[in-house]
């Protein structure tokens, strides 16, 4: 695994709070902030801002983790201090912004969840693409309990997830769903052993780096937005994305290869 890059946060101890790897085609991202349970403060949203805005060319697939046992405990709540509503507006539009890049920036990713997975740190694993959690993972959104509403996108995309209903329940009462109850949710897709989380997104990650990029991008461009169109403009979308795929060369290569009994090659 090279170092491709790594970012400073002016102010952390450890001198980064995002750290990039690139292994072959899998950026390997990683919160780099285990003192402090990988809460989120400006510097680590800003971050990821900038890697999902530009990641680099080589990336097909990105591998999201947090270091020193948790994936993130949320937003960094010494960061924030009382605010004109219009100042939290514009707080939680930069959030919807970041977790819009990372749903749709055209790269799928895969996180890999484990300790605290609350608040906005269950906001940044819901905009990822595929969640591998390990057992220790706990799912929260304590908003409700520290005297605020969530703000990072949860009520469409945790709301999405386990439906309106029990993310309403979760709130009110600050349940904490574990790792099992939180993967027959859907909060996570694959349950593995202690320490084997990064080791199984890699897997994925790996997998998904060999479908054909184009059809990697539409599965997680159209299907969340046909999600939200009335049925009919959902299946013309449905139809113009099978258009756009079966039409360049990687179709072909995927049904030469089915027929030649090999694996396909895409561009
Ligand atoms: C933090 C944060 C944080 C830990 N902001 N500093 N999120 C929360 O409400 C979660 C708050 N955190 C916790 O409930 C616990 O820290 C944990 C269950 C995650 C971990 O417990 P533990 O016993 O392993 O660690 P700790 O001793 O509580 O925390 C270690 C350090 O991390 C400590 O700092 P220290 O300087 O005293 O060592 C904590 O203060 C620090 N820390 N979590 C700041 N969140 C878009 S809006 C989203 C809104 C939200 O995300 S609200 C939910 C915020």
């Amino acid at each position: 695994m090279s170092s491709l890059d790594t970012v400073s946060d002016g102010g952390n101890r450890q001198g980064e709070v995002l750290s990039v790897r690139l292994d072959g085609a899998v950026a390997v991202l990683a919160f780099n902030r285990p003192d402090k349970r990988n809460a989120v403060n400006e510097a680590l949203l800003g971050e990821l801002r900038a890697f999902f805005a530009n990641p680099p060319k080589e990336a097909r697939v990105v591998v999201l983790y947090g270091e020193g046992g948790h994936f993130s405990a949320g937003l960094d709540l010494s960061e924030q201090v009382v605010r004109e509503p219009s100042q939290v507006l514009y707080h939680s539009r930069g959030w919807h912004q970041v977790m819009e890049a990372i749903q749709f920036g055209g790269l799928p990713v895969v996180s890999v969840l484990n300790g605290a997975v609350m608040g906005g740190g269950l906001e940044i694993a819901a905009a990822t693409h595929v969640r591998v959690a390990e057992p220790t993972a706990r799912f929260q959104l304590p908003e409700g309990k520290r005297g605020i509403f969530v703000g990072g996108g949860a009520t469409v995309r945790v709301g999405r997830i386990i439906g309106a209903d029990r993310m309403t329940e979760m709130m009110l009462t600050g349940r904490i769903y574990d790792a099992e109850q939180g993967a027959a949710l859907g909060l996570a897709h694959y349950l593995v052993e202690e320490g084997k989380g990064l080791d199984k997104a890699m897997e994925l990650a790996r997998e998904i780096a060999t479908n054909a990029p184009l059809v990697n991008y539409l599965v997680i461009q159209a299907i969340s937005r046909i999600d939200d169109m009335a049925r009919s403009d959902g299946l013309f979308t449905e139809s113009l994305s099978a258009a756009l795929s079966q039409s360049g060369g990687d179709a072909q290569e995927g049904l030469k290869a089915f027929l030649e009994k090999r694996k396909p090659r895409f561009g």
